[in-house]
């Protein structure tokens, strides 16, 4: 039992109509008769952590489009957390999802939805990992799905999956903020549903993040969940699940929501400043984190409220410190991520050095991507290779030499 409604101006609509905003213009929030769901702690306490163990609390009636996403790793990080100085730190490694991003957990969501909705085409605007998630989970359900990507702009592995997995692929002369507006356009005026995360049921998939950390941590809340902010939606969707285990009685309170931009494009980061309500859209973003290099994000309303009302706060990184972050990851702990996910660790080094986030904090940082989605700038950011002669003289000297 479930039903969409407005944040701004709390007008409903029925879960069988195809819309992804209010009349008013407003966001659409997907809210359940709480009362009815019980979740038996028992099943809860001995299931693995997936995305559809949580169905209960999922808006999809019929058998899901499923490749096994979610019940990623919750790894403690103790190396890590010396390094910056918190006492607890947890890396919950959303690259371990089917596709390499927590992309999947809304896509599944996202294209169960489109199929019992009747709809025939999906498609979204990119900057990368939802084109991946897309095309795969479309690929799954035998639906067309038509992908929009900033040209010239999207990291190799995230194109490479696009393609292979047989999705329309289209290289827009534009950024993506230009190619959501344009993919909204065409999804109004044709009967092709719009997978982008401004579709509410693609954050409730994303919202199981939320609940696999509690589950994960023994049914505990940690103090602080740090992640990258693009659009805003992961962020948005965490905290609903958070809130809604609370609502449920399975927790008793809610972390610090603590978003992490670039400074190339940090529209979230200079609205909290000042504590707005909605932000100032960037016109030309530019990062090395390509997956965030997003100067409108759609769901900024939704995710300045889930930032004041738990008490977190938001902050960027240079693309330096966000490519040192993700050699400390890859390094000290062995967890590869792409560039955008190491934004939440070298955020939270930031956050921590300056005082805003306690040593005594027990904290998740959340790494969005894998490594190989973008291959070139591991590349561009490492040493070379070291060429050497097939001798075991010239292994010899490359290897004892400093
Ligand atoms: C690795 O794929 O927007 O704040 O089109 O790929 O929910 O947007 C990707 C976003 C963080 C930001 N980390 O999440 C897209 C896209 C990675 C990402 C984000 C993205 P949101």
């Amino acid at each position: 039992m479930y039903h969409l409604e407005c944040i701004e101006c709390g007008k409903t609509y029925s879960k069988t109509d195809v819309l992804y905003t209010c009349e008013c213009g407003g966001l659409l929030d997907v809210i359940y008769d709480y009362s009815t769901i019980k979740l038996d702690m028992d099943v809860l306490k001995t299931v693995c952590p997936s995305v559809w163990k949580y169905k209960e609390l999922l808006p999809i009636e019929q058998e899901p489009v499923s490749i096994q996403e979610g019940g990623t790793p919750l790894y403690k990080c103790d190396r890590l957390a010396e390094k910056i100085g918190v006492r607890s730190l947890y890396v919950k490694h959303e690259g371990m999802n089917p596709t390499g991003s927590f992309k999947d957990r809304g896509m599944t969501v996202g294209v169960s939805k489109a199929i019992e909705l009747g709809m025939k085409t999906v498609a979204c605007a990119s900057t990368g990992n939802t084109s991946a998630a897309l095309a795969i989970y479309g690929a799954k359900a035998g639906i067309p799905a038509v992908v929009l990507l900033p040209e010239g702009k999207v990291a190799l592995g995230k194109v490479a999956q696009a393609l292979m997995h047989g999705a329309k692929v289209l290289s827009v002369r534009g950024n993506f903020d230009e190619a959501l507006d344009l993919v909204r356009k065409l999804c109004d005026e044709e009967r092709i549903y719009l997978l982008n995360s401004i579709n509410p049921y693609r954050l409730e998939g994303q919202k199981t993040i939320g609940f696999e950390i509690v589950d994960q941590l023994g049914f505990n809340v940690p103090d602080r969940i740090v992640l990258p902010v693009g659009n805003a939606g992961n962020i948005t969707a965490i905290y609903k699940g958070f809130k809604e285990f609370m609502k449920l009685g399975i927790t008793d309170r809610v972390p610090k929501m603590t978003g992490i931009q670039t400074e190339g494009a940090c529209p979230i980061v200079k609205a909290v400043r000042e504590r707005a309500d909605d932000i100032i859209p960037e016109k030309d973003p530019e990062t090395i984190a390509t997956a965030i290099r997003i100067g409108n994000p759609v769901n900024a309303r939704k995710a300045l409220k889930a930032i004041y009302e738990s008490d977190g706060t938001a902050d960027s990184v240079t693309d330096d410190e966000l490519v040192q972050a993700q050699k400390w990851l890859a390094q000290l702990e062995g967890i590869g991520v792409e560039p955008a996910s190491a934004t939440s660790v070298a955020g939270l080094k930031k956050l921590v050095d300056s005082g805003v986030i306690g040593h005594d904090e027990t904290v998740v940082c959340v790494t969005t991507g894998h490594l190989l989605k973008d291959p070139e700038e591991v590349i561009s950011v490492s040493a070379e290779p070291i060429v050497v002669d097939a001798t075991i003289e010239a292994i010899r000297k490359a290897v004892l030499e400093n």
